[in-house]
């Protein structure tokens, strides 16, 4: 058996919008590209012969004509090398009509990108390396490892799918879904799968993996980072290369047992680091010099310490009239009476929460804290 060896990567998601990273979206938007071309100078450094890509390439089926240009790069760097693409469309750029597939010339035209286009396409055939490639563009409900005719003239059999694996509890029975039973029947001698974005082993006789995205796309993602560097033949292996660059992490803060900012600020700055997206979740009840301080001003000036920083202050603010037995001014009290008084009186949770808001920052501004806005 002649030696095939291959990158697999999925779910790159070109074009994704990250609208959580608000302004720095357009940032995260092109460091994609740059995590393409640096799959491409690993199949370079790695001799391959292939890259698959099984599915979610682009993030939405009409990518800017700047993406299919830098696509277009990447393809030449790899044909320059004679490594072949084959590209399997996912559920965000899908081979159905009018498909993206079919208007650019980089997929139609250049002779070393493969796509499974459509319901007729379902292998390429590789007689240099005694290889048939099985991929099905449009499963639907059905699994999209299935229903493949083995190709009894070749030697080595490969299969580009996109779905979700069957684990009780964790995923849609309707979403072209594949059972580890069907995979350790399968003829292939590689699955590589497509769908999830973290990187994930299946255990099974036949090697299937998913790669996982191979940069963060969503907040959430714990295994994300990998592609799949692949070898079949007498030395048959398969192992993981982590390319990603962002990491993804969320941290609770109780704030009640806080009452200097310095304190929060050392706490929601520990382990940060220019990769790193954060989010803080702030909770409990504020004291001191918490009371009506401005998280938005913090995250300002906290930012350059992260890739990025998102705080959510779902902490309370409590006040009682017995509060103001001592330290409190008649101005003071009379502002709480107001306040509290259209606290009630609102008429929706909106205006309830912003009358509260003006509580605490009035109270705050009054206490001599003017940090507030
Ligand atoms: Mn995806």
């Amino acid at each position: 058996m002649r030696e095939i060896r291959f990158i697999h990567t999925a779910d790159i998601h070109l074009g994704r919008k990250y609208k959580y990273l608000k302004d720095i979206a357009h940032k995260a938007q092109s460091h994609l590209i740059d995590i393409m071309m640096k799959i491409a100078s690993v199949a370079v450094d790695k001799k391959v012969d292939f890259v698959f890509i099984s599915g979610d390439l682009f993030d939405n089926e009409n990518p800017s004509s700047f993406l299919i240009a830098k696509f277009m790069d990447f393809v030449d760097v790899l044909n320059a090398k004679n490594i072949k693409i084959v590209i399997l469309p996912g559920t965000h750029d899908s081979s159905l009509e009018n498909s993206l597939y079919t208007k650019h010339s980089v997929f139609t035209e250049k002779n070393n990108v493969f796509v499974f286009i459509d319901k007729l396409t379902k292998k390429f055939i590789f007689e240099d390396f005694s290889l048939a490639i099985y991929g099905n563009c449009n499963p639907g409900k059905s699994s999209p490892i299935l229903g493949f005719q083995k190709d009894s003239s070749v030697n080595s059999h490969i299969i580009l799918a996109h779905g979700s694996l069957q684990i009780e509890g964790k995923s849609d029975k309707n979403d072209s879904p594949i059972l580890i039973s069907d995979i350790d029947s399968s003829f292939a001698d590689y699955i590589a799968l497509g769908h999830w974005h973290n990187y994930y082993k299946v255990q099974s006789n036949v090697p299937c993996f998913y790669s996982g995205s191979p940069e963060l796309i969503d907040k959430d993602q714990i295994n994300s980072g990998f592609i799949i560097y692949g070898c079949l033949g007498e030395n048959a292996k398969f192992e993981p290369i982590h390319i990603g660059e962002r990491r993804f992490d969320e941290v609770k803060i109780d704030i009640s047992g806080i009452t200097k900012i310095t304190d929060l600020i050392q706490k929601i700055k520990t382990g940060s680091d220019e990769n790193l997206i954060r989010k803080v979740d702030l909770w409990g009840t504020k004291k001191g010099e918490l009371i009506g301080f401005n998280f938005s001003k913090l995250k300002e000036e906290l930012l350059s310490l992260f890739y990025y920083l998102i705080i959510e202050d779902h902490s309370s603010f409590i006040l009682s009239p017995n509060s103001f037995s001592n330290n409190f001014s008649s101005i003071e009290k009379i502002y709480y009476e107001r306040l509290s008084d259209l606290i009630n009186k609102a008429s929706s949770q909106d205006e309830k929460e912003k009358y509260s808001r003006a509580l605490e920052m009035g109270i705050a501004l009054l206490s001599g804290n003017d940090d507030v806005i």
